[in-house]
């Protein structure tokens, strides 16, 4: 009797107890169960952009709240960058999964972003993790501030005359280090010349008697010094390494606008500016092009990086960077046209 007993225990056992151990064992791989230690736990898949990229992409989390993030890729390698949360995963290599935990306290929105090209696609790997308030986490008064070209009325989408003066050589804060002084504080604050484009800064130097023993190309290098006299090193080795990180793959290592992810973006066609179909579309912008660069101001600069749009791929960073880091990336591709000083 007793040996029966324990065979159908056995048996029991094996039926009921095999398949639900399996099944929690299941449920607990896939997150749907888990929690370690009062931690919930999160799965995040990270896939190319073409097979959906995260999974999920939008995240809602209670502030306070401990998360544990479980990254794992299936395909190839990615990154995950939570800016606001302070999470910089460099690499999620398939098959490995990478914890992360997390405790955000304030309540709001938090973008994040894979960071390796995983894909042609790789900038539309994107998501938003919510967080939400409660009695103990009160949302915050709200401090997002409208961009600087909002509050100065100015229309990123306007079309932008591109025939002001051209140097004939590339302008050198470095060859003006030496003959500097007499600049008028309205181009050497940033914050005054922010909305100034290098041409007009030119023609209103031009226009100096002050200036007028200064040749046209002296008149540049003066244009180059008034943007990047203040600009330090290190900051430009930070927005070196976003720029190679974010940018380059479209606009190019140089800033040529040749980058390989670039190419058949969508929305080219839009860009076609004859609008006769008929001459190639144009790619991302070229840096190093004086047409385009000395007649753009740092405003709309900023503005075009912090929004992105214009009716093509060019990906919004206001998201994922910090006001300084916009700024940054601003002087940053001033340089691919602008000798700075020192260098
Ligand atoms: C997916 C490709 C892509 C990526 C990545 C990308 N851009 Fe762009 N970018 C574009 C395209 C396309 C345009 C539109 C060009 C135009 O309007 O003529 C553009 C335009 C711009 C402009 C406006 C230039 C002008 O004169 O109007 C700026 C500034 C810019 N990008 C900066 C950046 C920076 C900085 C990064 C990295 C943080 C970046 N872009 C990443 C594709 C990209
Ligand atoms: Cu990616």
């Amino acid at each position: 009797m007793k040996r029966n007993l324990f065979a159908v225990m056995t048996v029991l056992l094996v039926l009921i107890g095999l398949p639900a151990g399996l099944f929690g064992y299941q449920a607990w791989r896939t997150g749907q169960l888990a929690w370690a230690a009062g931690v919930r736990v999160v799965d995040i898949v990270a896939r190319s952009p073409e097979q959906g990229g995260f999974a999920p992409d939008h995240l809602v989390l209670k502030a306070g709240e401990p998360v544990r993030l479980r990254i794992s890729s299936p395909d190839v390698v990615h990154g995950l960058n939570i800016p606001g949360l302070g999470v910089d995963v460099k690499e999620i290599l398939p098959g490995r999964v990478v914890e992360v935990d997390i405790k955000p306290e304030k309540p709001g929105r938090y973008a994040f972003a894979c960071t390796r090209w995983c894909s042609i696609d790789h900038w539309r790997m994107r998501g938003v993790i919510e967080v939400k308030a409660d009695a103990a986490h009160p949302a915050a008064q709200e401090t997002q501030t409208a961009p600087l070209y909002q509050k100065l009325g100015v229309n990123l989408d306007a079309v932008w005359p591109m025939d002001g003066p051209r140097p004939a050589q590339t302008p050198s804060a470095e060859r003006a280090a030496a003959a500097s002084g007499g600049l008028p504080e309205s181009l050497l604050d940033p914050s005054q010349r922010v909305a100034t484009a290098p041409a007009d800064a030119f023609r209103q130097l031009r226009a100096d008697p002050a200036h007028s023993q200064l040749g046209d190309g002296e008149i540049w290098d003066q244009v180059a010094w008034a943007w990047l006299h203040d600009v330090k090193p290190e900051t430009l080795s930070m927005a070196g390494s976003l720029y190679s990180r974010d940018c380059a793959a479209c606009h190019g290592p140089q800033g040529k606008g040749d980058g390989p992810a670039g190419r058949n973006l969508p929305g080219m066609q839009k860009m076609d500016a004859t609008g006769d179909g008929a001459s190639p579309p144009a790619g991302p912008a070229d840096f190093t092009d004086p047409a385009r660069m000395l007649n753009a101001s740092d405003v709309v600069l900023q503005g075009k990086i912090l929004r992105g749009g214009m009716g093509t791929g060019m990906p919004e960073f206001g998201s994922l960077y910090t006001d300084d880091e916009l700024w940054a990336m601003v002087q940053y591709i001033r340089t691919f046209l602008f000798q700075p000083a020192g260098k």
